[in-house]
């Protein structure tokens, strides 16, 4: 039978550990059967889901990867659900993607039960699936051409779009890396990002799980206990958001000379140590260095092309640089002029081609066309080459905020804000921080009488937007700046601040 690659590759791996989560262990025949069961419960009396989308709310762990695997191998298109998001932000993911299916973890499942009820979504629940010893059907022959997943990214327009990859999109994604980083079957990594954007999804998990290595697994990023993993020299591998090397500093500096020496020395014996999804301060890459001995890998990647540039594994880690196109990846850059430039420090959009590539937005097919120029993805980040290592510039957009790693949209933002009875006009931006990366502030302009306090406002956002979408700065003015054309101009906005 034709299978996908990535379980042809998992039968070979059969009794290794696939997956670890606290004292508890499962190799990667037990994933393997797990899927299979989960398959042939979507599957019902069909033979084939035929790219229907299939959401899924569960938290890290060894079923977060069986529903995934299973979705895959019953034919269906991957639609991980955030764990943090509010309802509002579920059931939009849910009727954009056109999601036929909810499978959720039984601790999750009040959280989807009415939204399902009121969507008329058919609700699974893993827990009872895993339970029920029902019958195993047999499983289509699923071709890498074919849709494999939606991740929501959101940008520039006011709500999230889904970023459709097929399998064979997600296999030259992995493919890339586990070349460029040299994964091997003896690797171990602990996995505490977010399992709804693409560094959690495919930069550990999947490439972690291809190669046959282990992937422990935590439902956030819990400092005490993975510093203890650390020092037990449980991991090989450990990739990150800038954030959390910022917080491993902060708590390092704190800690006493012994046990902080502990842990150095843990840090400084793994194989490789990997920083992406924002900028990582030249800084904070000296500072980390200074206190391991370990020259954090940084690259750059983005939903819509999986990883792009990369330091390199052997060779020259340069601080403030992203490094070189990964393995099957083209990247060219091109002037506001519209010129692909070649020439040292001249500046221009990143634009990438290669089988990584994402296959279109859902459901959107007139921003899929603007968003490629001459079947080149235009990222709207802009970088310079030097001396043969690519530096990011900045973003074409002041819409797109990145804060801790996530990809916020300022329109978005507003957006939900508007809806608050005080605010009668309303401007997003993101203020730079040490920690964060960026904050997420708001400027409004209240309606007659209204009155509004950071405190209160954060209050109402709670049941609207995703914590990490709620603003932490407010001013409340009088009038917003704005240019000729009466375009908020957003540089002034930050000037409020
Ligand atoms: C949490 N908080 C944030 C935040 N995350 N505030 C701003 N921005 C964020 N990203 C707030 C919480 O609301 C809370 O506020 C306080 O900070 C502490 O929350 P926490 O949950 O205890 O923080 P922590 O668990 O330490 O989370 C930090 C983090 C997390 C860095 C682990 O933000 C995270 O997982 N970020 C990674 C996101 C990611 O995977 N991005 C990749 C996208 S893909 P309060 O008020 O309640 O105290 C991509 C492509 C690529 O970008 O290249 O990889
Ligand atoms: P996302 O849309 O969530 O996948 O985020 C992708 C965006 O993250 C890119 O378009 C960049 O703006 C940003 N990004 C990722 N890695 C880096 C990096 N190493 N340096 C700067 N920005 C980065």
């Amino acid at each position: 039978m034709e299978e996908l690659q990535l379980i042809a590759q998992a039968r070979s791996h059969g009794s290794a550990v696939a997956i670890r989560s606290g004292v508890d262990e499962w190799s990667y025949a037990e994933l393997l059967d797990r899927s299979t069961d989960l398959a042939s419960a979507l599957l019902a009396d069909g033979d084939d889901l035929s790219e229907a989308r299939i959401a899924y709310l569960v938290p890290a762990g060894f079923d977060y990867a069986a529903v995934q695997w299973a979705i895959w191998r019953a034919g269906g298109v991957a639609v991980p659900l955030s764990l943090s998001a509010t309802e509002p932000e579920l059931e939009y993911s849910l009727t954009d993607s056109q999601s036929s299916c909810v499978v959720v973890a039984a601790n999750f499942a009040e959280k989807v039960s009415g939204l399902c009820e009121r969507l008329n979504l058919r609700q699974l629940v893993v827990e009872e699936v895993a339970a029920s010893c029902g019958e195993t059907a047999s499983l289509p022959v699923v071709t890498s051409d074919r849709r494999a997943m939606i991740l929501y990214t959101s940008g520039t327009t006011s709500k999230p779009k889904g970023v459709v990859t097929t399998h064979a999109n997600i296999e030259a994604q992995i493919g890339s890396l586990i070349e460029a980083w040299k994964w091997e079957s003896a690797d171990c990594i602990p996995l505490f990002l977010p399992l709804h954007h693409i560094h959690g999804i495919i930069n550990i998990l999947s490439c972690g799980l291809w190669i046959g290595a282990t992937v422990e697994m935590f439902s956030r990023f819990e400092m005490t206990v993975i510093l203890a993993r650390v020092v037990e020299r449980a991991y090989s591998v450990f990739m990150a958001v800038p954030t959390i090397y910022l917080k491993l500093i902060q708590t390092l500096d704190a800690m006493s000379e012994s046990e902080r020496d502990q842990i150095v020395e843990a840090f400084s014996e793994m194989r490789l140590m990997v920083s992406g999804s924002a900028a990582l301060p030249a800084s904070v890459h000296e500072k980390w260095f200074a206190l391991t001995g370990q020259k954090l890998l940084e690259r750059y990647g983005m939903t819509e092309i999986g990883m792009g540039l990369s330091n390199p594994y052997d060779g020259e880690r340069r601080p403030g640089a992203v490094g070189q196109p990964l393995p099957s990846v083209e990247v060219r850059l091109k002037s506001d002029g519209d010129d692909v430039v070649g020439g040292e420090d001249e500046s221009g959009e990143i634009q990438v081609r290669g089988p990584g590539v994402f296959l279109e937005y859902w459901d959107r097919p007139a921003i899929t066309e603007e968003s490629f120029d001459d079947g080149w993805f235009r990222t709207g980040d802009v970088a310079v080459r030097e001396t043969g290592y690519y530096r990011i510039m900045g973003r074409q957009s002041v819409d797109i905020i990145k804060s801790g790693g996530y990809k916020l949209s300022a329109l978005e933002i507003e957006s939900a804000c508007l809806d608050h009875p005080a605010i009668c006009e309303a401007a997003v931006v993101g203020l730079p921080d040490d920690t964060w990366g960026e904050v997420v502030a708001l400027a409004a302009v209240l309606s007659d009488g209204g009155e509004l306090s950071l405190e209160s406002l954060r209050e109402w956002c709670q049941d609207r937007l995703s914590k990490y979408r709620i603003p932490s700065r407010l001013v409340v003015v009088e009038k917003l700046p704005r240019n000729a054309m009466g375009k908020v101009t957003k540089p002034a906005v930050c000037d409020l601040f």
